[in-house]
């Protein structure tokens, strides 16, 4: 898509710690993403890409913002937010937690950080988790302070990742296991360090718990990834199609419940604790689903991306569910999507067309192409 437009940006859609940094290291796109600035490029999507898979690549993900929860209430309050079970959580751990309204609606799929009994982070994606979050403990009169302190998450990603972190921060960080974190007073630049990120090839967020020191802190993970070719780059939609991650606000909305979206394997819906939603997902899970998601193989050209949900028909001109994201992938050298649809289309090489046309285009110009259903992820 050739954009005729520029992105105006305002104190409304907040820079990141990262920004000059990431400006300096030549990055050339940027979405919005909870009210901030994410950058969504350096040369090119497949470019940017490869060291990911191959290497190593750097990301400002501040967009990723923490919503705070501290308090002798704040454990119940996180144990209200989402169907997962958190009842055996350790402080250092992380977890995944899909967070649903009382319908069974996700409101969003952050990751949660365990820092004391007392003390968690949300770091969410892309919705307003903290004003649902104050919304439940005002309602539940529940003594905990909801905030959204000054931290701010880069990423280190790539099968060299564990290199340029031992030489960042020691050898200790290649023992810390997927989905745990420590915190660490890097030369006074204060880090929560987790093995984490968003994508399938491994490696580390890097906490920033002081803002003003977002430069330095890109500076020093760029100088010590030399030696290994270090990359800027930025969450991949390619690499993460192709894996089975899902973005909040493209693969899934207020309109679905974890069960169509693959999440239902992260909720414990009977679990001795109440959280919102329960009733509604043991009835979603009782009466069972009626759409869910798949991949679908889409012919002809290279995709870009996709600027809206495409619909798609069966092969009797029905209308039978949505591409949510799209993408050509470098290593299958097929284009890849996600998508949602009804549950008599689900077997994998059941034929479809999809109406691709591009809305932004603005000429009326339409673009059907044929594919096919794919079991995901398309690779594991
Ligand atoms: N990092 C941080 N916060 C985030 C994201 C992130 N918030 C929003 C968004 N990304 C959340 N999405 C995901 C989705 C999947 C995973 C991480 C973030 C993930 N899942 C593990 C997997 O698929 O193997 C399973 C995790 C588990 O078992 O609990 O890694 O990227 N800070």
């Amino acid at each position: 898509m050739n954009q005729p437009f520029v992105l105006s940006t305002s104190s409304r859609t907040r820079p990141s710690p990262y920004y000059d940094a990431t400006v300096a290291a030549g990055v050339q796109g940027f979405s919005v993403y909870n009210h901030m600035l994410l950058p969504t490029f350096y040369v090119s999507a497949e470019e940017d890409y490869w060291p990911i898979i191959n290497g190593v690549s750097m990301w400002d993900v501040a967009v990723e913002r923490q919503v705070e929860l501290r308090g002798p209430d704040a454990a119940v309050l996180a144990t209200m937010l989402t169907p997962r079970d958190l009842s055996k959580m350790k402080i250092g751990q992380c977890k995944y937690i899909p967070m649903v309204d009382h319908n069974g609606g996700l409101i969003n799929d952050p990751v949660l950080l365990k820092l004391a009994e007392d003390h968690f982070w949300i770091s969410i994606a892309d919705s307003d988790v903290r004003l649902w979050a104050l919304g439940i403990a005002g309602a539940l009169g529940l003594d905990v302070t909801v905030t959204e302190p000054d931290v701010s998450p880069l990423a280190i990603q790539g099968p060299k990742a564990n290199d340029v972190a031992a030489s960042l921060f020691g050898e200790w960080v290649r023992e810390l296991k997927f989905f745990w974190f420590r915190e660490f007073d890097f030369d006074g630049i204060p880090l929560v360090i987790a093995r984490s990120g968003w994508s399938k090839q491994g490696g580390f967020e890097l906490y920033l718990r002081d803002g003003s020191m977002g430069t330095e802190l890109w500076d020093r993970v760029a100088a010590a990834g030399a030696p290994w070719d270090i990359k800027p780059g930025t969450p991949s939609t390619l690499e993460r199609i192709e894996g089975g991650l899902l973005s909040y606000g493209n693969d899934m909305t207020l309109e679905n419940t974890p069960f169509e979206v693959g999440l239902g394997k992260y909720c414990a819906i009977d679990q001795e604790a109440d959280f919102i939603g329960k009733a509604a997902l043991q009835r979603v899970r009782d009466e069972g689903v009626t759409r869910n998601q798949v991949g679908i193989f889409i012919e002809g050209d290279k995709i870009a991306s996709n600027t809206r949900r495409w619909p798609v028909w069966s092969m009797d001109d029905e209308i039978i569910g949505e591409v949510t994201s799209a993408a050509h992938s470098p290593r299958l050298e097929r284009n890849i999507s996600f998508a949602i649809l009804d549950m008599a289309h689900q077997e994998p090489g059941t034929p479809v067309r999809i109406d691709m046309s591009d809305c932004l285009a603005g000429d009326g110009s339409r673009d059907i192409r044929e594919g096919s259903v794919a079991p995901l992820p398309f690779i594991s």
